[in-house]
């Protein structure tokens, strides 16, 4: 490697090697010096934030070494890298993390300070999340890799709930953010608008050159990604949008233009100001096409100077870079990469394709119509008018080939194409990303098999099955079980033969022998109604509702969605109302105790996701203060429902819901969070919740309801056919009507959603079996031996579910990289 510092300097520079820390009086050594020095404070006046500022700059400095000799090392060796592009990643807090992952997290106790970090909370939900957890995985596995995304200045907006309704409070979260760096000489410009030119070159062939329009600097912000036990250290590269000409621009300045110049620097930087907080939605925005184009351009512009230091042919590009699209937001890479090699590099449109296909895989996270991305082919003309060219003969090339495959098929190529021929013509982005990768993958089995079948079936028929595959999803056990619930995976880890089971997920199988050991399972039992106690008091503090910590926990917290039919557990709640009302206090006293708890974002723009929010604090208001219900039932919504709340709620709940509408969920990734802290699942025959099911065992599970093969049909018959509502649905509806939890008119499209326009969720098709599954988990709750043994199970059979197992697939299966050890 060249180095850049002169051949007099470097002796002094390696004699001055900063050489981190190895132990606690270091750490503590570091801590001190930065309260005292960079924050300019003394023991006196140490608060927590300062505790906490001062804790992060430490670690952080522990990190900076191994991170310094990750990327020496593997850029040393040449190694082929892989590149996860997605618009999201949701790291929530980092110190924590940090403090396990670099192996002080013994060394240092101390809640009160971890509690002061801010989330980082660049994304939405399950695609965000899922990012994080392959970051946490690449690095712990020792993969080469980078993620790229944006740094939004305002991240998911924060939940407030007033008066029962959801209110967006903005989310500045880079107050103080210890954990980037930024590199102001790392910038590349961005260009938008403008025309194409065709010309003639030296060699007189014609070229296209695009002029014009407007430039915008994106510059790097980079996050060290640490791995656990490892000291391979990861890079996430944040791209952060800035005016070009620096603050303004000074020609308009001093030419007395101060309004415009500000505006200019104002336009630019608004690009990468705000995190779009739509969850499974597209909806067609300028300002996202530009964001996209904006990141994208900016990572391959990256990607390509990198390759390009190593002096290979092009023809090895593929050899060293897999680029992973995280779903189609990232599409536009294909064309710019195209664009790259045939514009500015010179290479012949073949062999430029065969690079780019090779070099990118796609993963598809949702088969909802409505989160297919399509962008109109005008407003792709104006932002990026080569760019529509080269989409333009990307698709022509690619109906050429499908035309000689099927030649009298003249309707598969309206359907496949690019281009769909409606009024405005739109660009369909997941068939540009097939086209342009050499993998697809579905997120779970049940949805690798419907894209398979249903949206990319003409796909399968003109590429064969083999393009198209499954990588069943996964979450870290560092965060999610290590981290969230430390006093479990100590108890595992002390039958497990320590914390190997943290890098080798399956090895919690150990724990299946002592499933029914009496003493372990009042172990077990103690410290989830200690992460009950715990939760409890957190309800106290924010919803100030008195829960009973005896009760049996039910909680569903993820975005609030009609497809995840938030809906169906508040209309069940309120039957559960019903039947207790309806008994005699003898009878009610027999009962078992429950406490449901919701929470989750509407998108703000999501006005009957707005409305389940109401009707679950409306519920809640009545059941809550009702003196005949008591202990029996309460109804609580956690408010701002984020990563470090899932950190204190997936510990703490007996039972989990995730009861999609069958064929809709992805996969779901919460799901497995609960299971693997000793929570059951209710839950639908959807996303990973089958494949949950069969390593854990049917009767470990509470599944429920119409399978997705039937949903097409009891859609068909509620709109052609008589539609008749559930007759204990009918009864919650008509309590509704009664004016029970309020103005019926405020809840009047939830009902009517069901009752007049089609059910389109299946709600009441699925509201009996609902209702009867739950008397069967309050059956079994009350066999607290049993149940504990069905939890336990559970986790010792929740080994594949780690996302190292699934970043081992996409390893082998899609980028073809290898691990690369970094020594200490
Ligand atoms: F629409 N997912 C998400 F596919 O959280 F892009 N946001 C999204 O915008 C999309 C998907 C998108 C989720 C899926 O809903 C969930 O089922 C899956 O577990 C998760 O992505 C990760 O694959």
């Amino acid at each position: 490697v060249e180095a850049s510092i002169p051949e007099p300097q470097r002796d002094a520079w390696k004699r001055n090697q900063p050489e981190g820390f190895k132990d606690k009086d270091g750490f503590e050594k570091e801590v001190v010096r930065h309260v005292e020095t960079t924050l300019a404070r003394s023991m006196f006046n140490c608060d927590e934030s300062a505790a906490y500022s001062a804790t992060s700059l430490a670690i952080r400095y522990r990190l900076i070494t191994g991170w310094n000799k990750t990327q020496q090392r593997q850029t040393y060796r040449d190694a082929k890298r892989v590149y996860y592009l997605s618009l999201e990643f949701l790291m929530g807090r980092a110190l924590d993390n940090a403090l396990l992952n670099v192996g002080l997290k013994d060394v240092a106790k101390m809640e009160d300070i971890i509690s002061q970090e801010h989330d980082a909370a660049l994304g939405n939900g399950g695609l965000g999340r899922l990012a994080a957890c392959f970051l946490d995985s690449l690095a712990s596995l020792n993969y080469p890799a980078w993620g790229y995304g944006l740094r939004y200045r305002y991240g998911i907006f924060k939940q407030e709930i007033i008066d029962g309704y959801q209110v967006e409070v903005p989310d500045y979260w880079l107050d103080f953010n210890p954990w980037e760096f930024p590199r102001h000489d790392v910038t590349v410009d961005i260009q938008f608008f403008g025309h194409v030119n065709k010309t003639t070159n030296a060699a007189g062939k014609t070229i296209s050159v695009w002029e014009g329009g407007e430039t915008v600097v994106a510059v790097a912000y980079d996050v060290p990604i640490p791995g656990y036990d490892t000291p391979t250290t990861n890079n996430l590269r944040l791209w952060s949008s800035k005016a070009s000409g620096g603050e303004f621009d000074f020609q308009k300045f001093n030419n007395g233009d101060y309004e415009s110049s500000v505006a200019d620097q104002q336009r630019a930087e608004t690009i990468s100001a705000v995190l779009y907080p739509n969850d499974n939605l597209e909806r067609g925005k300028e300002l996202r096409l530009k964001q996209q184009y904006f990141w994208v351009a900016a990572s391959l512009h990256d990607i390509v100077r990198r390759f390009k230091k190593s002096k290979r042919p092009w023809s090895e590009f593929c050899d060293q870079v897999a680029i992973q699209l995280n779903d189609t937001h990232p599409t536009l890479a294909i064309v710019e990469l195209q664009r790259i090699l045939i514009d500015t590099e010179g290479l012949e449109w073949d062999e430029a394709w065969d690079i780019v296909t090779n070099t990118f895989g796609y993963t598809n996270h949702t088969v909802l119509p409505e989160a297919l991305e399509k962008w109109p082919v005008g407003l792709v003309q104006h932002l990026l008018p080569r760019h529509l060219q080269i989409i333009y003969d990307i698709n022509l090339y690619f109906l050429q080939k499908v035309e000689k495959a099927f030649p009298k098929d003249r309707d598969m190529l309206r359907r496949v194409s690019i281009i769909e021929e409606s009024q405005p013509k739109m660009v369909r982005m997941a068939y540009l990303a097939i086209v342009g990768s050499h993998k697809v993958n579905g997120v779970a089995e049940l949805h690798s098999d419907l894209i398979r079948t249903t949206i990319f079936k003409d796909f399968v028929q003109i590429y064969g099955p083999d393009k198209f595959t499954n990588v069943t999803n996964g979450i870290t056990p560092r965060r999610w079980l290590h981290q969230a619930n430390p006093r479990l995976s100590e108890l595992i880890a002390s039958k497990c033969g320590g914390n190997a089971f943290l890098k080798d997920l399956t090895q919690l199988n150990r724990l299946e022998a002592h499933a029914k050991d009496p003493q372990f399972r009042r172990e077990w039992a103690e410290i989830k109604y200690a992460n009950k106690v715990r939760l409890s008091r957190y309800i106290k503090e924010a919803n100030g509702v008195t829960v009973n910590p005896a009760a049996l926990f039910d909680v569903q917290v993820k975005r609030i969605h009609e497809y995840k039919r938030q809906q169906l557990n508040i209309f069940g709640v309120i039957h559960r109302y019903l039947t207790l009302k309806a008994m005699s206090p003898e009878a009610r006293k027999k009962q078992l105790p429950r406490v449901s708890i919701f929470g989750g974002k509407a998108a703000p723009g999501y006005w009957m996701a707005k409305q389940i929010i109401h009707l679950i604090n409306a519920v809640g208001a009545v059941v809550n203060n009702d003196e005949d219900i008591g202990d029996l039932l309460k109804v609580i919504f956690l408010e701002d429902y984020n990563v470090s709340k899932a950190e204190m709620i997936c510990p703490a709940s007996d039972i989990s819901e995730h009861i999609s509408t069958a064929g809709t969920e992805a996969s779901g990734t919460s799901n497995m969070k609960f299971v693997l802290n000793g929570g059951l699942i209710i839950g639908t025959c959807d996303g990973a919740n089958i494949e949950i099911t069969r390593e854990i065992g049917e009767s470990n599970i509470f599944l429920f309801g119409n399978l997705a093969e039937d949903v097409e049909d009891l859609r068909h018959a509620h709109t052609y056919g008589s539609h008749s509502i559930d007759g204990d649905l009918d009864k919650v509806f008509n309590e509704i009507e009664k004016g029970t939890f309020g103005s019926p008119h405020d809840f009047g499209a939830l009902v009517a959603a069901v009752r007049q326009h089609g059910d389109y969720y299946l709600v009441s098709d699925d509201f009996h079996s609902y209702i009867q599954t739950h008397s069967l988990v309050d059956e079994a709750y009350r066999n607290q031996d049993e149940w504990v043994s069905k939890c336990i199970t559970a986790v010792a059979r929740m080994g594949f579910f780690t996302s190292d197992r699934c970043i081992d697939e996409y390893a082998e299966s899609i980028w073809n990289v290898e691990p690369l050890v970094v020594r200490e």
